[in-house]
């Protein structure tokens, strides 16, 4: 077995079930997600057996799903298998430039048929393809990634934009919902057991000073300024696959969250975590910056794909969309830290506080810089080439 040791008999007896005869030889932790546990299984090539033997499939993502977020799995493949196929018949009849090559997860099948596979102590694991060649980072690179980061979320966009957001089921009510997220802080803050410190005043500052502006999204969308949308719901740095070799954006993985929701939760998402370089672990909180040189790279990379189906509302809520997914994330964070960190995984009992106060300084640089994300968001939009001279 590769890496760290033997794998625990659980994962083994998990990844062999999405194996069919095929030969377990190596499962190691994959990527850094705060919800559920991801691994990467190899397939001996020796004991290859279909499906596993087409090149791509040597190697799977295996992943235990948290039941405790995802109450409702089956939801969550259902939306899995729904937006798979669209895109896979949509790039059927339309083909991407043959320059680029884009590539969606497939969900594999264990060997009972089924798309997961409930093991004795009853947690939820499934296999998805893996996409070769490809990797991703957590940390913003410069503005090359920024720009193909921005491409891959207006290519995923682009590629639902003509699915119906009500065939997909709504796999986590009240995700990105803010104020429902300050109902349930003000709930978990008149019974925390927290200490006292200067960065949970400043912590507390902040919401208090936000939260009058904090429906600013689900009021447009009571009032019907803003509709919704198949959106991603994950969109950060870390979900956008880029090639090995070129550096270009070849697929969107992490789809759990896939579902209807307003476009801007994954505009705002997408340039909160692509403008951080600093990243959103890093214990040096005080210096995080928002940079708009990488903002206006994302948008550039969006925009070439995304200009046809964002309106003149869309455009208007942008600003607050950055600065309100900022915010949210750190009062996610900050709220998970005052009950005891019982939604993201935490490393240690302040993780979810280093992590919010990180969020919360990215949201102070943002509205200082408020002017100039307004003007690149303006010139980024420019004038679609249908009306040009
Ligand atoms: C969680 O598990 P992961 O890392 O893919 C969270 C996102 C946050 C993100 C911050 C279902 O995503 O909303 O933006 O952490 N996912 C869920 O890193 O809550
Ligand atoms: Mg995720």
């Amino acid at each position: 077995m590769q890496s760290r040791g033997k794998p625990l008999n659980h994962l083994l007896a998990a990844a062999q079930q999405f194996t069919l005869q095929g030969q377990v030889t190596g499962i190691r932790e994959y990527g850094s997600g705060n919800v559920n546990d991801t691994f990467l299984v190899t397939v001996g090539r020796a004991h290859l057996t279909l499906p596993f033997k087409a090149a791509g499939d040597r190697r799977f993502i295996l992943q235990r799903l948290n039941t405790r977020v995802f109450q409702r799995p089956e939801l969550v493949m259902g939306n899995l298998a729904i937006c798979t196929e669209h895109v896979r018949r949509r790039l059927g009849r339309a083909p991407i430039s043959p320059d680029r090559r884009w590539e969606m997860p497939r969900v594999l099948p264990a060997r009972d048929g089924r798309n997961y596979f409930i093991d004795p102590q009853g947690s939820f694991w499934r296999a998805l393809s893996f996409i070769e060649a490809a990797e991703t980072f957590d940390i913003i690179k410069d503005a090359a990634h920024a720009r193909e980061v921005g491409y891959a979320l207006g290519m995923f966009h682009n590629l639902l934009s003509d699915l119906a957001p009500d065939h997909l089921s709504d796999t986590l009510p009240g995700f990105h919902i803010t104020p429902g997220y300050l109902g349930h802080y003000d709930e978990v803050l008149a019974h925390h057991g927290a200490r006292p410190s200067p960065e949970v005043n400043y912590g507390l500052r902040m919401v208090a000073a936000r939260r009058a502006w904090a429906p600013v999204l689900e009021e447009a969308r009571a009032q019907g300024r803003l509709g919704l949308r198949p959106i991603h719901g994950d969109p950060k740095v870390n979900n956008v696959m880029v090639d090995t070799a070129t550096g270009q954006a070849v697929g969107m993985v992490d789809l759990d969250t896939v579902k209807p929701g307003l476009v801007h939760y994954d505009i705002g998402d997408c340039l909160r975590s692509g403008c951080n370089p600093w990243g959103e672990e890093t214990e040096d909180w005080q210096a995080v910056r928002f940079e708009p040189d990488l903002g206006q790279a994302i948008l550039k990379g969006y925009l070439s794909l995304a200009r046809d189906f964002l309106n003149e509302n869309d455009y208007a809520y942008l600003y607050d969309a950055i600065r309100l997914m900022t915010f949210e994330l750190g009062l996610r964070f900050f709220t998970d830290y005052l009950e005891g960190n019982v939604y993201f995984k935490a490393r240690h009992p302040e993780h979810n506080l280093a992590r919010a106060l990180v969020q919360f300084k990215l949201t102070e640089s943002i509205e200082a810089q408020e002017a100039a994300i307004r003007a690149i968001i303006i010139a980024q939009r420019g004038v679609p080439p249908s009306h040009e001279g």
